[in-house]
């Protein structure tokens, strides 16, 4: 029997913790051997760690030769890289791909029963991973990520979009591991059962680390581990297992629960929903899918994709989500560009800033494959027309990467004149799609917008075909709505009618430019009427008190610029500052503040690691703007002093700020960089005889190691004083660590080093 055949009617009982047991004193073959004791019916390999070719082949054979003697499954354990992927971090997309598909053949061709994806944060490495392991074998695919007990992964992504995104890739378990105990386990749980139809697995630590002894020891014991795994066993879940501080002790309480069979899983329908890693977008109301990138008829938006300006094409999406889209269509279509490379590049362009789930349009089948590769969540694909040849050559890649798609209601001989002919397109559009296993909740149907000046006799149709569309087949529905009024005065008057009544008969996504005021107002009045908006507060919200707020035209200041991640638009705005204010008042008045906010914004959770990193990405490139006004001083060295940012810790835009003001003061800095180990800056005071060390960071949980820097260096026994800076110390703080001095900016930092080294 198969594994997923064996899930159906069991339990699955996965292994605990390997490391844990490894560091216990035992080898491989024992722990194995432990679990499969313990009444695991699946392990998985020892390849977390190492994933070279010869790893996987010996502790394959290794689990095998195991799990023979008792009938059990053996699953390649497949970690994440350890690298940030594009564009939160530097490793390529298909580089990724190519590790991760290393690792799958060689695990296939090893002969393990299935592949196990585990520990994933970043939802698009998942992605990667599961691309890997599905185009290159034909096992059962698991793949648990690992939730923060605020239910979303360190990078953001939530469980919605989690749920949605890996289902959609046609994964066989999907699940959670790791990061918290049993107890934060069950909420996380029966939120992953609400968002998939999948079976779920669920591996959770044996609750919560500390250190002692040094040694890392776990607060939740076997026995209080299983009260909460049985009642995460009730919400109807297929496999149950133990993360890091787990031994075979659980897995025994484990099997014993799944003795007593599967619980039965509630019904659950999913809903009609696109996301992007961190943000779901329910198709339960009208929602808005902003227009505005697209070349068609756009002489600046055709010279941006020409020259790759990929600045003035996220503004336009950050523009349009700023006025109130939900989505956002994406069309690169030119003549003669590399369609499918460019639109994966705007699309990950536009993901590092913006998190509104994207439409990738294009009538290429590559660029609609590309685009939704390197797209992180689900996205729609727009469009598949009923001609056999589209729909043979789009619904394949549409199923392929789980998105939704938009099926126009035109053949091979146009567009119907009337609204029954459109159903019938429709229709067929509909069953062949659910033909190819695409739910019938991710088939939009667009009854296609007539220009009302040319066909003024059958553009009403349009409106009629939806009302039938929505009743006869219960779809969701899409319209591109400005066509209306081509060539005719007053476009706004009719696109403005013509929308009403479109939603008005059914429309869920209008196409439209949200920048356009009296549309957007259109969508607010009709979930006012609809009782959708109940109590008005979003009528209130936009029509009462901050009526001028609304769609006012955007400020694009530095504080935009570092929300947003634009690193290019950001520069001439500091060149204007530069004219009137000194480097540093740029640095202190303008960018620290922006930088604050966005800080404030993250802790908020209203945006998360991605957006974080780009807001740094511009400070860093605002600063190097101010770095060349500071004059270098040539004169002779007044000092050496060393500055690091402290074990553990990556902030260094403060110490590079530090840095750039004690060199033009005339003293020589020995920068040891970020993330600097505590031996090392011992090293370094030794090495170059340092009388003034000054040291960063940024983190309360980093403020340990900074004490432990500064002990260190005293230690050392030499003659040396200790400054620190950065945003979490104060005065107190720094006294209490055993620092010499605190600076709060770097001319602190300067007048202190003037008092020591003159
Ligand atoms: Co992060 N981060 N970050 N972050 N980040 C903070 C610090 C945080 C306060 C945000 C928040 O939640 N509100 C929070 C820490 C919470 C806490 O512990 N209290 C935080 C977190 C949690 C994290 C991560 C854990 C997020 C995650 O991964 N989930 C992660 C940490 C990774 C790690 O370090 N191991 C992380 C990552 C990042 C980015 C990589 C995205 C990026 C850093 C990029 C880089 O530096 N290369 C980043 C950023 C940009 C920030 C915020 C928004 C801004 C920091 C900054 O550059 N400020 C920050 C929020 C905030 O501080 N308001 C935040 C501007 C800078 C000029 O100020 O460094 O204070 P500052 O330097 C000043 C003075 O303090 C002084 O002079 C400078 C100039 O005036 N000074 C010194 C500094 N060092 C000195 C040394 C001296 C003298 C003076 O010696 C002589």
């Amino acid at each position: 029997m198969n594994l997923i055949e064996f899930a159906k009617n069991n339990m699955l009982v996965l292994d605990g913790a390997m490391g844990t047991m490894l560091q216990g004193g035992h080898d491989v073959k024992s722990v194995h051997k432990a679990y499969l004791e313990s009444g695991a019916n699946v392990i998985l390999t020892n390849t977390f760690e190492d994933s070279s070719d010869e790893n996987i082949v010996h502790s394959v054979k290794l689990a095998k030769d195991e799990a023979a003697d008792y009938g059990a499954f053996v699953a390649l354990d497949i970690a994440p890289t350890g690298q940030l992927l594009e564009p939160l971090g530097a490793l390529k997309f298909d580089d990724a791909y190519e590790i991760f598909k290393r690792q799958v053949l060689a695990g296939s061709m090893a002969g393990v029963d299935a592949v196990y994806i585990e520990t994933m944060t970043d939802l698009l490495e998942a992605k990667c991973a599961v691309l890997a392991a599905k185009e290159n074998c034909n096992l059962p695919v698991f793949c648990t990520m690992s939730f923060e007990a605020n239910m979303r992964t360190f990078i953001g992504a939530g469980i919605p979009s989690v749920a949605l995104t890996l289902t959609g890739l046609g994964i066989d378990f999907l699940g959670a591991n790791c990061s918290v105990g049993p107890a934060q386990m069950k909420s996380i749980a029966a939120e992953i059962l609400k968002w998939t139809h999948l079976p779920v697995v669920i591996k959770p630590n044996a609750g919560l680390p500390s250190f002692e002894n040094d040694k890392t020891v776990y607060n939740v014991n076997a026995e209080d581990f299983a009260k909460e795994m049985e009642q995460i066993a009730a919400l109807g879940v297929a496999g149950l297992g133990g993360c890091c501080g787990t031994t075979p002790q659980f897995i025994k309480e484990i099997a014993a629960i799944a003795q007593s069979g599967k619980r039965s899983r509630a019904a659950v329908e999913i809903p009609a929903a696109v996301c992007s890693s961190s943000k779901t977008v329910i198709i339960d109301r009208v929602r808005v899918i902003g227009e505005r990138i697209n070349p068609t008829g756009k002489k600046r938006f055709q010279r941006a994709v020409l020259e790759h300006d990929m600045d003035y094409i996220v503004a336009q999406a950050i523009e349009q989500t700023g006025a109130g889209a939900d989505i956002l269509d994406v069309n690169v279509g030119i003549p003669k560009i590399d369609e499918a490379a460019t639109i994966a590049s705007v699309v990950k362009n536009i993901q590092s800033v913006v998190s509104a789930p994207l439409q990738i349009d294009s009538s290429s089948p590559a660029a609609i494959e590309s685009g939704l590769r390197a797209y992180n969540g689900k996205a729609i694909v727009n469009s598949v027309s009923g001609e056999e040849k589209s729909l043979c050559e789009i619904l394949p890649i549409v199923k392929k990467y789980g998105a939704a798609v938009v099926g126009l209601t035109l053949d091979q001989n146009g567009i119907p004149t009337t609204a029954h002919q459109r159903l019938k397109v429709a229709e067929k559009i509909v069953t062949t799609a659910l033909s190819y296993g695409i739910p019938k909740r991710d088939i939009f149907i667009d009854c296609l917008t007539l220009t009302s000046g040319a066909e003024q006799a059958i553009a009403y149709e349009t409106v009629e075909a939806l009302r039938l569309v929505k009743q006869e087949l219960g779809v969701k529905t899409v319209l591109g709505v400005s066509n209306v009024s081509f060539g005719l005065p007053a476009r706004d008057k009719l696109n403005h009618a013509f929308l009403l009544l479109a939603l008005a008969n059914g429309l869920d996504l209008p196409i439209i430019n949200p920048n356009d005021k009296p549309m957007m107002d259109a969508v607010y009045c009709y979930h006012q009427l609809k009782n959708i908006d109940r109590d008005s507060g979003e009528y209130i919200a936009r029509f009462g008190g901050e009526q001028k707020a609304a769609n006012e035209p955007l400020a694009v200041d530095v504080p935009h610029c570092i929300n947003n991640g634009l690193k290019n638009e950001i520069k001439p705005l500091i060149h204007e500052l530069l004219g009137t204010h000194e480097p540093l008042e740029v640095i202190n008045q303008f960018l620290i503040p922006a930088l604050d906010a966005v800080g404030q914004r993250y802790e908020r959770g209203d945006i998360f690691l991605p957006q974080l990193l780009s807001s740094a990405e511009t400070a860093k490139s605002a600063f190097d703007v101010v770095k060349c006004k500071i004059p270098v001083n040539e004169s002779e060295s007044k000092g050496k002093i060393i500055l690091a940012t402290v074990k553990g810790d990556i902030h260094d835009i403060g110490k590079n700020i530090v840095k750039v003001v004690l060199e033009n003061y005339g003293y020589n800095v020995v920068d040891l960089g970020k993330d600097v180990e505590i031996n090392e800056v011992v090293r370094q005071v030794q090495k170059h005889n340092i009388k003034l060390v000054g040291l960063s960071a940024l983190m309360t949980t980093t403020l340990e190691n900074m004490e432990k820097t500064i002990t260190a260096v005293r230690d050392a026994g030499k003659d040396v004083s200790v400054v620190v800076g950065g945003a979490v110390l104060t005065e107190q703080i720094a006294h209490k660590i055993g620092a010499d001095f605190y600076a709060k900016d770097a001319i602190a930092a300067v007048s202190i080093a003037k008092s020591i080294l003159g």
